[in-house]
């Protein structure tokens, strides 16, 4: 039956953050673009590889959005898939498996839902087969109305590299179908370039690739900076159209490019060793969030995919405290800073939790467990709580649970 989402209910409600009122509304009736950013880290943003950027456009963009440097990947086995889904259900992937996979014929209540019942029309487009990761099947059950997938797109040997089309070609030929859409419209892009193995050709290379023993480490630096030189031309055509101004854009790394096989290399290029401790931190993925006209704003707390959902219903003039959702509005004045990672690591403002070791955030070094202890709790229940939905498709019962209470006077 559905009593499990009573208590899970309660549960959330009691940690909902009221919305910042300056921010709430602030972005009412604009378009979304939300831009997926495969396998784009933080460790490359604001940094150079001999003399030279490798995400110049976002540096730059940065200076005039929200910026969030300690933004978290909750990601595992669904990889793009599990970052879609916590970005639009506010709720955790799965331990293992992809949930995309697993459970598509579950009742959600996701982004794209919700967007419609406020006017929205929701499109989200990839140059890749509609099938993989079971998108298809899972758009459908997060309410997308439409799905530009490879088919909508002119893929050739010329504009393919890799995983498919360019990203470059990608975003510009996405531009006839944008124009298209009915407003306000929420447009989800997911970018494929920076994908492993990081292949590129030469001549779309805007810097040389690193010079370490590790290949891969080193092509990484080249294909996120074509990815960023494809974002910048993509900003550059949506002015051009005439579609920048009503929009607001949100841009997130979907989870990490560089895995633990490469930390040699990755010591060398932070110069430190990688610790477990600075595996977590590696795991930081960029956020920003662009409101046209604004200005800078660096915001320095612990955050994750999690918050997503919540943060931009907020700037929607969205309310959220009836939904069920396990992260929080990072505009919102108070704020937890406290992220759980999918294997049950966490963060807070001043420790850091993996391998059942309690880490100093400032040091790096490791610290009396207690100090970790106190959240250990609402790490492993928030977890638990979001499986317990997406196992026993709970939503469906959303609304419902209380259709048995017998009225009240007050009714
Ligand atoms: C494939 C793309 C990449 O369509 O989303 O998938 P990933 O391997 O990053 O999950
Ligand atoms: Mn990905």
């Amino acid at each position: 039956d559905g009593s499990e989402i009573v208590d899970i209910e309660n549960y959330v409600k009691a940690n909902h953050i009221e919305p910042n009122p300056e921010m709430f509304g602030k972005a009412e009736g604009k378009n979304i673009i939300l831009v997926s950013l495969e396998s784009t880290q933080s460790f490359v943003v604001n940094e150079e590889i001999d003399g030279k950027e490798i995400t110049p456009f976002l540096n730059d963009l940065i200076d005039e959005s929200y910026y969030f440097p300690n933004f978290y990947h909750q990601t595992a086995q669904g990889k793009t898939s599990d970052s879609e889904f916590i970005l639009e259900n506010s709720l955790y992937g799965l331990p293992s498996g992809a949930v995309f996979f697993t459970h598509s014929g579950n009742e959600y209540n996701a982004s794209p839902e919700i967007y419609s019942e406020n006017g929205y029309y929701n499109a989200v487009f990839h140059a890749n087969n509609k099938s993989f990761w079971n998108r298809d099947v899972m758009y459908d059950a997060l309410k997308y109305d439409k799905f530009y997938d490879i088919n909508d797109f002119t893929v050739t040997p010329d504009n393919s590299i890799g995983w498919g089309l360019k990203d470059e070609y990608f975003f510009d030929q996405s531009i006839k179908y944008l124009e298209t859409l009915p407003e306000p419209y929420y447009a989800k892009y997911i970018t494929l370039t920076n994908h492993f193995p990081f292949s590129l050709e030469a001549e779309d290379e805007y810097i040389p690739e690193w010079t370490s023993e590790d290949g891969t480490v080193n092509r990484f630096f080249t294909t996120v900076r074509y990815q960023d030189e494809a974002v910048k031309k993509f900003f550059e055509r949506m002015k051009e159209e005439g579609l920048y101004e009503d929009s607001i854009f949100v841009m997130f790394g979907d989870h990490y490019g560089i895995s633990q096989n490469h930390n040699k290399a990755m010591g060398e290029f932070l110069g430190k060793e990688i610790t477990p401790f600075e595996t977590t931190e590696l795991q930081k993925v960029p956020l920003v969030i662009h409101i046209p006209g604004q200005e800078g704003k660096v915001m320095e707390q612990v955050s994750g995919q999690i918050d997503l959902k919540p943060t931009i219903m907020h700037l929607l003039g969205i309310d959220t405290k009836d939904m069920i959702k396990f992260g929080n509005d990072l505009f919102a004045e108070e704020q937890d800073n406290f992220t759980i990672l999918r294997d049950g690591s966490f963060i807070t403002e001043d420790h850091l939790y993996t391998n059942n070791v309690c880490y100093d955030k400032e040091t790096g070094e490791e610290t009396d467990k207690a100090d970790c202890e106190p959240y250990m709790e609402k790490a492993k229940t928030d977890l638990a709580y979001s499986d317990k939905i997406v196992y026993g498709d709970l939503l469906r019962f959303l609304g419902k649970h209380d259709d048995q209470t017998p009225e009240t006077e007050n009714n």
